[in-house]
């Protein structure tokens, strides 16, 4: 499903609220997604610490909203942006693409409680489909 002008907008006006808290969102998200859906746990095994919290999973949470803020500068060529970590994911990291939607969800939760003001029925559907498009192209080059 393809980003309308509005929900490029929405996504734009949410980033400039959240972008300062992207550590903290970054960390919680992938620290509920550990907790909540372990089998996402097997990817990261060679960590010394998985739990919320852990200094692996703060390092990691940052390195994947740097991602995602290049994504949201990007977001009019999304598939190039994600172009080089889908090859990766796919072929060195070999994680299970049915995995991108679980993050994005612990996102989207994270997100929601973090800033309950601004995450209106409105943005909440601009940012579900943007996450879902970032999904979609992580994905790309596994076909
Ligand atoms: Ni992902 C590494 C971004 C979802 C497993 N991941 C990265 C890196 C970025 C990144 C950036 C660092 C790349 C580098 O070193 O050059 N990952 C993203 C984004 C999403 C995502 C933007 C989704 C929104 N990754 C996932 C998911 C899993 C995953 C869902 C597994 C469940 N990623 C990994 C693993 C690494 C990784 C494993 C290597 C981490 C390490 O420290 O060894």
């Amino acid at each position: 499903m393809s980003l309308t002008a509005k929900d490029v907008a929405v996504v734009k006006g949410l980033w400039s609220k959240i972008s300062s808290k992207s550590d903290e969102i970054g960390a919680e998200a992938l620290g509920r997604m550990l907790v909540v859906y372990p089998q996402t746990k097997t990817y990261f095994s060679h960590w010394p610490d998985l739990s919320p919290g852990s200094a692996p999973v703060k390092k990691h949470g940052k390195t994947i909203m740097g991602a995602v803020a290049d994504a949201v500068a990007k977001i009019d060529d999304l598939p190039g942006a994600f172009n080089q970590l889908s090859e990766l994911h796919a072929y060195k990291l070999r994680v299970d693409p049915s995995n991108f939607k679980i993050l994005a969800h612990n996102l989207i939760v994270v997100v929601g409680m973090l800033f309950p003001a601004d995450f209106t029925p409105e943005v909440h559907v601009s940012f579900d489909k943007f996450l879902q498009n970032v999904a979609w192209c992580l994905a790309e080059r596994y076909r």
